[in-house]
């Protein structure tokens, strides 16, 4: 094995969460008697560049050829996206002739923002599924995998782009090289590539083990981030810390130039990096630790509701719920079901554990006594808009405030 970004091998492997189903492929109800296929899940930390990444790629089509997840399932991921495309067009003085790109399109939720500014739009994605959602709201979507060649075929047909993104997709890229030689062909002279994705600082501070899942196989911190740059015609020009997700990065990239660069906002991350030690083992160890202690807390507190004949449900069929209910071996004897917006997931079972998936308004028909925050990055829009569930006795569990009940 090697790094993802420097290529060496000298990997040190530090947490191990077993052999897991993949964490978007829910289940039919007829189905569930089928062998799930299992892969490992083990986080590798590269001692040259700081990379950390998972080792073992699942191949991309198996995971996202039919993909489930959509970002307009979520009001904040709606309202970041909005803000993110008004930035943008605001800080490039876009206009109708300009392109904006977004890879990883999805169902094209951030490109219905862009849309709004009268731009020209485009998507890359390669969910068969969601590129025809996309088409049907007017979103044109190159329905493929980005790359440089993907990236030529873009530059020639519609011209070289203003403005690129990626939000939380180039975490799950396997050749990065590859997808940076992509930009470098598609990218505008002025324009800007906006890339988010999970902080490694956060990740590791917050133990947010359960973001771990096959598809997301890089964990970044800026100091390899900086190395992948590094001998590309590109450079990071400015970063943004931010709350989404438990701690994001919005990292800017443009093409190299004598222009000021944020190295300053650049450096206090990379110091606070090496303050935390993230270029030794110690934080790696510790973090498998506390893996190891989440998984106990949660066990026990399971074992004292249930003992206690309480009636326990999810709230969300994230993919991180999967990875901690699969890591926790819970099933649908301790979870009665999980419920969750998304309409493609509504109807069907989860990954591993088979617990069964129901609207939203199912816990105020089958009102349990509590529901752990499978999805607790959107702890506020979930627990306001289920007030009066709290005002009547229900009670939530917070797996992001160590399982504090509220
Ligand atoms: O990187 C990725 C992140 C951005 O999204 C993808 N590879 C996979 C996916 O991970 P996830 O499934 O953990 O993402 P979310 O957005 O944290 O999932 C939230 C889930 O909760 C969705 O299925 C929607 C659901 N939800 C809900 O049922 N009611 C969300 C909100 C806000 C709600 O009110
Ligand atoms: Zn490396």
């Amino acid at each position: 094995m090697e790094c993802r970004v420097c290529k060496s091998s000298n990997l040190y492997e530090f947490c191990s969460l077993g052999d897991q189903p993949l964490a978007n492929s829910f289940i039919r109800k007829d189905d569930r008697a089928k062998k799930e296929p299992k892969f490992h899940l083990i986080l590798n930390y590269c001692a040259r560049c700081g990379m950390v990444q998972l080792n073992d790629v699942v191949p991309p089509k198996l995971m996202f050829e039919n993909y489930l997840y959509i970002p307009s399932a979520s009001q904040t991921r709606i309202k970041h996206f909005n803000e993110l495309s008004e930035m943008l067009i605001r800080s490039l003085h876009a206009t109708e002739d300009d392109l904006v790109v977004d890879i990883g399109s999805n169902d094209g939720s951030l490109l219905e923002q862009f849309m709004k500014f009268g731009v020209r739009i485009l998507g890359v994605d390669p969910s068969v599924n969601l590129a025809k959602i996309a088409e049907l709201k007017g979103i044109t979507t190159i329905n493929d995998f980005f790359n440089r060649k993907i990236a030529g075929k873009i530059a020639k047909k519609y011209g070289m782009a203003k403005i690129v993104t990626a939000t939380n997709v180039f975490a799950h890229v396997n050749d990065i090289h590859e997808f940076v030689k992509g930009i470098e062909t598609l990218l505008a002279d002025d324009g800007w590539f906006v890339i988010e994705f999970p902080y490694l600082v956060d990740f590791i501070e917050n133990c947010e083990f359960d973001t771990v899942y096959h598809e997301h196989l890089s964990y970044f911190a800026v100091r390899p981030l900086l190395t992948l740059f590094e001998n590309t015609t590109l450079e990071i020009f400015s970063i943004k810390k931010m709350g989404l997700d438990g701690g994001s990065i919005r990292v800017f990239v443009r093409k190299k130039s004598k222009g000021a660069t944020q190295y300053h906002e650049i450096n206090k991350l990379v110091e606070k990096e090496l303050s935390l030690k993230l270029n030794t083992r110690e934080p790696y160890r510790r973090f498998a630790k506390d893996v190891l202690e989440r998984k106990r807390t949660f066990k026990k507190l399971l074992k004292t509701l249930r003992g206690k004949k309480n009636k326990i449900v999810g709230y969300g069929a994230p993919a991180k719920g999967n990875t901690f209910l699969n890591y926790c071996n819970v099933s649908a004897d301790d979870i009665a079901y999980v419920v969750d917006s998304t309409p493609y997931k509504q109807g069907l079972f989860l990954p591993g554990s088979h617990i069964p998936i129901y609207h939203e308004n199912k816990i105020y028909s089958d009102t349990p006594d509590y529901i752990i925050l499978l999805a607790w990055n959107f702890a506020d829009e979930i627990m306001n808009k289920n007030a009066s569930l709290r005002k009547k006795g229900v009670k939530f569990i917070l797996p992001h405030e160590d399982f504090r009940i509220a």
